[in-house]
């Protein structure tokens, strides 16, 4: 594509206007996948305000129109990853004080034919070209967001490792680290961080592995440098930091299944019409939205039904929750 010479200038500019360090990110995605074309279905970035500078192009199947987006300082502050500190606001913190997600190798393994461990800029490199999509974001808290996350499909994963017959869910694993992370060092959470998928939910086109967001390489505190993105199910099955894709035949245990199976089931699909055993997900506080403005009604699936309900045709959701 002749945008190239656009995507210096863009840079440039970006130079000039932007705090040094999201420049530095800015320029490192270049370097590591500016090799990915858009494809003619894609939005090109450069036409898009917050774009300057990003090699991905938007999926305007994903564009989300008339959601606010909700704001990156917010993304980016406001977080859930008990690694780093229960707090909202710890893991901004506590996961940028010497914490390296670079170089990072990632595993593919289980029952596929074509297992391998690798770093995961290469897996990057292999599996783009980095696209971006805007996706609600509902935590089992009852609030939500909307993030603007650059990666690719997980199926593209999926295939690349083709899991054999046998294989019928994915098990997702974070990093174990604890030499540099302290809660780890600790008994009260069953780690690493585990989650998983059926293999059916996996091949889903919404099923999504971010390596980014807001057009930069994703901080640590939003589970750099990849992480697991599922946007019809509760926040907590989006894995991050993942360290571990693993193909098998039975359902895997989770961390959050372990900890309190009445509560937070294998499934965890957004629904507005099963309690959490505490409280209503029948609406959701929406971060960033004012301290005036009220809940917002919960969707089905998280708005996504139209796109995943044939996967849970017949089941019982209340069971299967
Ligand atoms: N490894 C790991 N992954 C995790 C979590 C965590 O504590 N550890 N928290 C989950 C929860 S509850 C949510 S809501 C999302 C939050 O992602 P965000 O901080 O990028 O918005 O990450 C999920 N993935
Ligand atoms: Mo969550």
């Amino acid at each position: 594509m002749s945008d190239h010479c656009i995507r210096d200038r863009d840079l440039a500019a970006v130079a000039a206007a932007t705090p040094e360090p999201y420049y530095l990110r800015r320029r490192e995605f270049l370097r590591l996948f500016g090799l990915g074309v858009a494809a003619s279905a894609f939005l090109p970035l450069t036409s898009q305000a917050a774009s300057t500078g990003f090699p991905d192009a938007l999926n305007a199947g994903y564009k989300l129109d008339g959601v606010k987006i909700t704001p990156e300082d917010l993304v980016t502050s406001y977080n859930n990853f008990n690694e780093w500190g229960q707090a909202k606001d710890q893991p901004k913190e506590l996961a940028n004080r010497g914490w390296k997600t670079r170089p990072w190798s990632i595993e593919i393994g289980g029952l596929c034919a074509n297992p391998r461990k690798m770093d995961v800029d290469e897996l990057i490199q292999l599996l783009g070209p980095i696209e971006r999509r805007n996706y609600r974001h509902r935590c089992v808290e009852a609030w939500s967001m909307v993030i603007p996350w650059d990666g690719f499909p997980l199926a593209k994963l999926v295939d690349l490792a083709q899991p054999k017959g046998e294989a019928k869910y994915v098990r997702f694993a974070s990093f174990f680290d604890s030499a540099n992370c302290r809660a780890q060092r600790s008994n009260d959470f069953p780690w690493p961080y585990t989650e998983g998928l059926t293999i059916e939910e996996s091949r889903h086109e919404l099923a999504f592995l971010a390596v980014g967001l807001y057009g930069k390489p994703l901080p640590n505190q939003n589970g750099a440098p990849i992480r697991l993105v599922v946007p019809w199910k509760y926040g907590f099955k989006s894995a991050k930091s993942l360290a571990k894709i693993e193909f098998v035949a039975e359902q895997p245990k989770t961390l959050w299944n372990q900890l309190a199976p009445n509560e937070y089931g294998f499934y965890a699909n957004v629904n507005p019409n099963v309690d959490h055993p505490r409280w209503s997900q029948k609406s959701e506080r929406v971060i960033g939205a004012g301290f005036f403005s009220g809940k917002q009604a919960t969707l089905m699936f998280n708005g996504y039904e139209k796109q995943v309900g044939h996967l849970y045709a017949g089941m019982d959701l209340r069971k299967n929750f």
